[in-house]
């Protein structure tokens, strides 16, 4: 059997064992008889002196030209380019989404590494007219400081990237506790990023506990910023922590997404969009479709559709390239996923199929889970209200689009939504009425590009929004300044 690689953590430019001395293994989802790799076990001590590397390494990253950063990404976006192979088939081996999935999540992260890398020329500012003469009005972006970024396992390395780069180009330093179920690809991306030329200190990683390394990390005083991406329960509760001493926070939670099917709408399109939306990532998204809003008029022929769609599903191992489906992130995410099978039969709605844990067939060794429809669903089930982050569908009825627009929005959460129809009028009507930060047309409720902001309304989180140029707001504080070259002593706003 092969030897088990142990991962360290990364601290001021040296990969270091914990504090500790503990670690942790990194299983495959799709057979737990393979450990990916031993990880560091960290404490509040390896925290501690991870964030007084990164504090101490600001003043000079950030005196850094911003030119001179974005070149460092630049030659990130280069490395993940050449290795996205690798990297995906990492990916695939620590969190079980298949292989064109993880790939695509590679990609992501190389469009973010592009795309940011340019913002080293540009973090655009302002000038205003002055009201007065002779004196210049602008402003100019200043770095928050130190980042702490929190990430979770469905998006091993996207997610990393979104909160990284831009912080990075912005000119802050940065602590990354990663998800102690996916920790490979973000150690990859940590490692890619010390090659490209980041500084020692400017990038820091340490894996482990919530309880033990993100904690202290997001309490820690010299921490500016904390940026979050996982369940709403755990980002109230660093919005908390951050409240009591006034840091700076950005939450992306959780999704209960919707996609309408109106009357005139393609169904087979739509039927395609649906499946990729629900049962993609295993179901494992903020952005997965978890209810389809179906005209009534349409709604007997297109769950027929849908349920033989379903059943052919082909579950797996995802570095099996012919998989469409792979394994859930772990045991506990399993039993969750079939207390709400559970729940929903319990409620009354009618299980089509799927429903239960798969095993057999190479695949026992795994945490698989049968692709899952529920019908007859009415908006107010648990199965239609709570985020359940697996593979499972509610189908329920609507009678028009503002029934239907009513029923999505009907939701504590406002991430993606999305709507299938041939009518302009109804397209138009939907993305002006659904409160989601995301809405697609004729496209199912995942696949953001990163040029566009990335987040959404309610409780999915608090007002910020990651990726494309708005991810600057996050990362950098305004400084306005005056420049009055008169000579003279001049006041805004006093008549003399
Ligand atoms: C997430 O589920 O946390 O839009 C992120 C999408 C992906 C990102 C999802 N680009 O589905």
């Amino acid at each position: 059997m092969a030897k088990v690689p142990v991962l360290k953590n990364y601290i001021n430019g040296s990969w270091k064992s914990s504090s500790s001395g503990d670690t942790f293994d990194n299983v495959n989802p799709a057979n737990t008889s393979e450990v990916i790799g031993r990880f560091q076990q960290s404490t509040c001590k390896d925290v501690d002196e991870a964030v007084e590397a990164a504090a101490a390494a600001l003043p000079k990253w950030k005196n850094t030209p911003a030119p001179q950063r974005g070149e460092i990404l630049f030659r990130v976006a280069e490395i993940l380019v050449k290795r996205k192979e690798q990297l995906a088939q990492d990916m695939t081996r620590e969190m079980g989404k298949i292989i064109k999935e993880t790939r695509g999540d590679v990609q992501e992260a190389i469009d973010m590494a592009y795309y940011t890398a340019g913002e080293g020329r540009r973090l655009l500012g302002e000038t205003v007219p002055s009201e007065l003469n002779n004196k210049f009005n602008m402003s100019v972006r200043m770095p928050v400081g130190v980042v702490a970024a929190i990430t979770p396992w469905n998006f091993p390395m996207a997610i990393p990237s979104w909160k990284l780069i831009p912080a990075l180009v912005c000119g802050n330093t940065v602590v990354i506790k990663p998800a102690s179920d996916t920790p490979l690809s973000s150690y990859n991306l940590v490692r890619i990023c010390e090659e490209a030329g980041i500084p020692p200190g400017v990038l820091n990683m340490v894996t482990g506990s919530g309880r033990n390394v993100g904690t202290p990390l997001m309490d820690h005083p010299k921490v500016n910023l904390v940026s979050f991406t996982g369940s709403t329960d755990t980002g109230s509760i660093v919005a908390a922590h951050c409240a009591k001493q006034m840091k700076q926070y950005s939450l992306e939670m959780g999704g209960k997404n919707a996609i309408i099917v109106m009357d005139d709408a393609d169904l087979n399109l739509a039927v395609e969009g649906v499946l990729w939306g629900a049962f993609g990532t295993t179901g494992q998204r903020c952005t997965a479709c978890s209810r389809v809003i179906v005209h009534k008029k349409v709604i007997k022929k297109f769950s027929n559709m849908l349920l033989r769609r379903t059943k052919n599903l082909k579950v797996g191992n995802g570095l099996n390239g012919k998989m469409e489906m792979g394994p859930l992130i772990n045991e506990e995410q399993r039993q969750k996923v079939l207390n709400y099978c559970n729940i929903g039969v319990e409620e009354g709605a009618k299980l089509l199929t799927g429903g239960a844990c798969v095993s057999g067939k190479g695949l026992s060794k795994g945490f698989f889970f049968e692709p899952t429809l529920f019908a007859d669903v009415s908006p107010k089930m648990r199965i239609a209200q709570e985020e359940i982050f697996g593979p499972v569908l509610s189908v329920i009825s609507c009678r028009n689009l503002d029934h239907a627009i009513q029923i999505t929005n009907d939701s504590k959460y406002g991430l993606s939504s999305a709507i299938y129809t041939q009518n302009v009028n109804s397209a138009f009507k939907a993305i002006e009425n659904l409160d989601t930060g995301i809405t697609y047309i004729n496209s199912s409720t995942i696949g953001a590009e990163i040029q566009l902001p990335f987040g959404g309304t309610k409780g999915t989180g608090n007002g910020h929004r990651e990726a494309g140029t708005v991810a600057l707001e996050t990362f950098t504080e305004w400084k306005s300044v005056y420049i009055d070259y008169s000579g003279t002593l001049q006041k805004a706003q006093i008549e003399e």
